[in-house]
């Protein structure tokens, strides 16, 4: 029986936990809907990225003694592996705590994968191997669980007498489901939204510039707005994984494309994920930076970010970006695209965007490889583009 999310978080304050970090996933939804009413004694803290969420539980571990709680997706193992093993692991501080790490790509019990889309394969079959070669012992959760409390209560104790990090994989329907998206972020009033910013941008654009798309469903969008618009899709370039790396992806393919002008769509979370790229894309003249910051996760449920209500245009100005503005509706968005377009120094635009996306939304039918020679050819060929 899949598990409430609401009591599962009593269960860890049973056992003791006063203290939950991590990065939103989509399977973890209910997990942070349950979190965000604070039901349960935990103080929980949105990281902005899963290392971050690691050092701030192994400072709660060290202020308190007690165990906290870490959530991520199993793409986050990445970013969490620094901490966990050259700092939580037993050979070095040997700091407890209880990895919640949501499964995409998982494996059925008779190892068949789960279908999934093509950045979670690779990430779904390795996770528990990534876990093993951690020496973290870990459980799986899946919604047929007998005993979910036992589960979790196990790894407690092995933490605890262990003195090590231990983690309970989560397949996806383990939580019960709840009603409308989780998370707790509240939609904005309607304003600009997502779809209509890249929209805006779209129209401004030459045929032929290069876009750079962040994770989730901006990337999304972006592909259906091309078919929409009768556009071919040769010169976007889809984020599909490697969240927070977009902006240094289109740092990279500005600075190989002999100077041509790259688009990068972030998002607000992605861009506070490795907010560090921001002063280095800052010098690439030829980069022009949109965040479309809509305070949240909205890919994964609507999950405020690690720091809502910032805005980060103030940020990029003091990174050295040449030109920074921030736009809060469509007009003044294409306005300020053709205006950095008409520039040769790139620029960052911050647009201000509600929550929220069409339930129709289609996924990319081309597959990354095949999207990647295509993008590669288009890019080679010098009589397109501007
Ligand atoms: C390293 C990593 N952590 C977490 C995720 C799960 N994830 C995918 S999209 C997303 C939210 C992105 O938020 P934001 O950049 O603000 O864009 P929005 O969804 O709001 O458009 C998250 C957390 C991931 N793909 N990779």
């Amino acid at each position: 029986m899949p598990i409430a999310a609401d009591r599962f978080l009593e269960h860890l304050a049973q056992c003791g936990v006063r203290f939950v970090a991590g990065v939103p996933d989509s399977l973890l939804r209910e997990l942070g809907r349950a979190l965000a009413e604070g039901g349960a004694p935990i103080r929980h803290v949105v990281a902005c990225n899963e290392g971050a969420a690691v050092g701030a539980a192994i400072g709660h571990h060290l202020a308190t003694g007690r165990v906290p709680a870490v959530y991520m997706q199993n793409s986050g193992l990445g970013n969490a592996v620094n901490p966990l093993a050259s700092m939580a692991a037993p050979d070095v501080y040997a700091i407890p705590m209880l990895l919640l790490v949501g499964w995409r790509g998982e494996l059925a019990a008779d190892g068949a994968q789960v279908e999934d889309e093509p950045q979670h394969a690779l990430q779904g079959r390795i996770t528990r191997g990534q876990l093993d070669l951690l020496s973290i012992r870990h459980e799986i959760l899946g919604p047929d669980a007998h005993d979910a409390r036992a589960i979790v209560q196990r790894l407690l104790d092995h933490a605890v007498a262990r003195q090590e990090p231990v983690a309970l994989v989560v397949r996806r329907r383990a939580f019960a489901a709840g009603p409308g998206p989780g998370g707790g972020a509240r939609p904005l009033p309607p304003t600009l939204t997502r779809e209509d910013a890249i929209e805006a941008c779209l129209r401004a654009l030459p045929a032929g510039t290069i876009t750079v798309t962040t994770t989730g469903m901006a990337a999304r969008e972006l592909y259906a707005l091309r078919d929409a618009r009768g556009e071919s899709h040769d010169f976007d370039f889809l984020v599909v994984g490697a969240m927070g790396h977009a902006s240094h992806i289109a740092l990279g393919i500005a600075l190989g494309a002999r100077d041509r002008v790259v688009v990068c769509f972030d998002g607000d979370g992605a861009a506070l994920m490795h907010l560090g790229a921001l002063p280095t894309c800052a010098r690439a003249h030829a980069l022009v930076h949109v965040v479309l910051n809509n305070d949240a996760h909205d890919s994964v449920g609507g999950q405020p970010t690690s720091a809502p209500g910032l805005r980060l245009a103030g940020l990029a100005r003091a990174c050295g970006y040449a030109r920074v503005a921030t736009v809060r509706t469509a007009e003044a968005l294409e306005r300020a695209m053709r205006d950095a377009l008409g520039r040769a120094d790139g620029g960052f635009i911050e647009a201000l965007c509600g929550v929220g996306h069409r339930t129709d939304l289609g996924r990319p039918s081309t597959l990354p490889r095949a999207a990647k020679e295509q993008f590669m050819r288009a890019l080679r060929n010098p009589a397109r583009g501007p």
